[in-house]
């Protein structure tokens, strides 16, 4: 059974009191926290309607192969990360590149409204004791992508990982100034599917191996065995987990609603200062 003291579900007029959160799941004392409606509702109508009539201003790509089963998962923006076609993740140029383009297309996308960078900034901010928070910043005025935004259609999730790469040749420049040991992941949903799209973690499974067999295919038993617990926030809300530590994966996707995720990853400076986060 998982300890209810390692589960924080949080609003975000009541952060003020919890300025420890991320050093919490640095720690290992906390598993997961959902703070509630980082994005108002209107602004998330308005987000999702351009989304719906404008994706296609982003750079769109797939992250799996055709025979697997999630490859409809949309990508917009290229992610600092292992994908099922790009195992060592993307070639740090394309990467640099995206990561401008996708920069540029969210302040469109979120023109005149709360911007979405803003609001993962502020409140990864309130959560981890008045660090300053940004974008990994490089020398020749280039960054970091702020996130990506995922599209997860009927039928389609993430597989089992653990998001902790320790040789990724698109980390190299954030490692001179980054703590990767504990990478956290965040996400704000933009809009959930009818069922499914719940994320799935192992909260006894430190560090461990990832499953093999999609939640799907588990019986209860296998499942008490795995020690699962699943986290289905709500459109606007943002969760935040230690995803370097605990295996996870997010569950398909089910009904004509695809699930839509604002996300990446985040790390203490090395010296400590400040909280870098990133996509
Ligand atoms: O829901 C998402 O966008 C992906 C969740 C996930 O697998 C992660 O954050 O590592």
């Amino acid at each position: 059974m998982l300890d209810e003291k390692r589960v924080l579900d949080l609003d975000i007029a009541a952060l003020d009191a919890h300025a420890d959160v991320v050093d919490r799941i640095l720690g290992d004392d906390l598993l997961h926290v959902t703070v509630r409606s980082v994005c108002d509702p209107a602004s998330l109508v308005e987000i999702n309607r351009r989304l719906d009539r404008e994706h296609g201003r982003f750079e769109v790509s797939p992250v799996h192969p055709p025979e697997s089963p999630d490859h409809g998962v949309q990508q917009l923006g290229s992610m600092a990360c292992p994908t099922g076609l790009q195992p060592r993740g993307p070639a740090w140029e394309t990467y640099l590149r995206a990561a401008a383009r996708f920069r540029e297309d969210c302040a469109n996308l979120c023109e005149g409204l709360p911007d979405l960078e803003n609001a993962v900034g502020s409140t990864l901010k309130a959560l981890s004791g008045g660090r300053r928070t940004g974008i990994p910043e490089l020398e020749e005025a280039a960054s970091y992508s702020p996130a990506t935004i995922r599209i997860f259609p009927a039928g389609c999730g993430a597989p089992w990982h653990r998001d902790a790469y320790p040789d990724l040749p698109v980390h190299a420049q954030l490692r001179e100034i980054a703590d990767l040991s504990v990478q956290l992941s965040w996400y704000l949903i933009l809009t959930a599917p009818e069922k499914g799209g719940s994320l799935a973690v192992c909260f006894n499974r430190a560090d461990a191996e990832a499953p093999s067999v999609s939640t799907e295919a588990l019986s209860r038993d296998e499942e008490e065995q795995l020690d699962l617990v699943r986290f289905a926030p709500r459109p606007g809300d943002l969760v935040l987990f230690a995803g370097s530590r605990y295996p996870h994966c997010v569950e398909p996707s089910h009904g004509p609603r695809a699930r839509r995720t604002f996300g990446g990853f985040a790390a203490p400076a090395l010296d400590g200062e400040t909280l870098y986060f990133w996509g």
